[in-house]
């Protein structure tokens, strides 16, 4: 049984090692909001929201995310019992439409803590039968071709297992081309648009199918899933859907209309890691390999991506790359390490498996607040 005495929000300031530019903007300095679900116990478990200072990639921001986990979450999941982390998601679910990245972080945050409770790993809880997950690497839109082609060369020999390459309109063609002669012929090398494209540009997008990149991943506009289905007629590349995904109904959705051949699982984007196992499941049955996404995330949403990688259907390397990618210190210990191209699943270690760096996240906090069940208890 599971009964929450409170939940602490915080937002924290990190910097990048370095800009992240996609066809949506670029990142260099992150606010990212984090969630304490703490239990009538003491034993508390942590999740990270993946929404954006800006609505760019989703509707969500950290902004109205923290409003929904305050006025909206807190309600529905304080002050009752729930039998296992899985009756968390219908909850919020029935709560309140929309906001699936405000729902994923307290919801990601209670399956921590029912792992720890348990002491077994968040792997294990969720059903991983992974002991490593394959690691892939994600590229922002660089200055030039030949600097990607350096970053793309660098990237195979330090061991990551796919590089995905973001592509716009006009820093397409020569930058996915610059990639292609960069890793070779066989690797796997993969384009992301983030929908920037239209059913207009399919001559571009049949040029860059001529690189036969692994995927191209949300070539167009979220909503348009049509239009993915006629692209994907058009094109040879399967087509991979990100922004799309955000329920198992609208991946159901995509597969049956013929938009996607592969699909980007983020727990963050879709309310957590129930709704993630369900997209899982339902790829599973329709022969539709998965991967785990990632949105720069700390190592604390990173974790949570681990855990979620290492069930059996996370066929393909995901977004997931070591903490020194992004950070010239992550908050939590040790560090996520990537050994032969892999990060390890810590299995040995209860919940997410890493410790949280307490003193380094409260020098790093901006705003926090606490939310509590009302009355004597509380
Ligand atoms: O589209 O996958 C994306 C980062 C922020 C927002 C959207 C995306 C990304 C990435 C980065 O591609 C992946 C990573 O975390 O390394
Ligand atoms: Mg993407």
């Amino acid at each position: 049984m599971i009964a929450l005495e409170r939940l602490v929000l915080r937002e924290i300031a990190l910097s990048l090692k370095e800009a992240f530019r996609t066809s949506s903007g670029a990142t260099q300095h992150r606010r990212i909001l984090l969630v304490e679900a703490i239990a009538d116990d003491g034993q508390s478990g942590w999740g990270e929201c993946v929404a954006e200072e800006r609505p760019a990639y989703s509707p969500e921001t950290v902004d109205t995310a923290w409003g929904a986990v305050c006025a909206w979450a807190a309600a529905a999941v304080l002050d009752r019992e729930f039998a296992g982390p899985e009756d968390l998601f219908p909850a919020l679910d029935r709560a309140f439409r929309g906001h699936p990245m405000a729902k994923a972080s307290v919801e990601m945050a209670v399956w921590d803590l029912a792992a720890r409770q348990e002491g077994v790993s968040l792997s294990r809880l969720l059903g991983g039968t992974r002991a490593r997950v394959e690691t892939g690497i994600s590229l922002g839109i660089q200055g030039s071709p030949e600097r990607l082609a350096k970053r793309a060369r660098a990237a195979v020999e330090e061991g990551y297992r796919r590089v995905k390459v973001k592509v716009a309109p006009g820093e397409d063609l020569a930058f996915a081309l610059a990639a292609r002669e960069a890793v070779g012929e066989g690797f796997a090398l993969s384009l992301d648009a983030n929908a920037a494209y239209t059913l207009d540009d399919l001559e571009v997008l049949r040029r860059l199918d001529a690189l036969h990149p692994a995927m191209i991943e949300q070539p167009l506009d979220p909503d348009d899933l049509t239009g993915h289905a006629r692209l994907q007629e058009a094109l040879v590349t399967p087509i991979c859907l990100d922004e799309s995904i955000t329920s198992a109904a609208r991946a159901a959705d995509a597969i049956a209309l013929g938009a996607v051949r592969v699909i980007n699982i983020k727990p963050g984007r879709v309310g957590g890691h129930t709704p993630a196992r369900g997209i899982h499941d339902l790829a599973q049955r329709h022969g539709i390999p998965v991967w785990c996404g990632g949105m720069l995330e700390s190592g604390i949403g990173r974790a949570h991506n681990v855990a979620l990688a290492s069930l059996p259907g996370f066929t393909l390397p995901g977004d997931l790359s070591p903490s020194r990618r992004y950070w010239e210190r992550d908050v939590v210990h040790p560090p996520w390490v990537m050994e032969d191209g892999c990060l390890t699943v810590p299995l040995d270690r209860p919940g997410i498996g890493v410790e949280i760096d307490r003193e380094f996240l409260e020098a790093q906090t901006t705003w926090r607040a606490e939310v509590k069940v009302e009355g004597p208890a509380g």
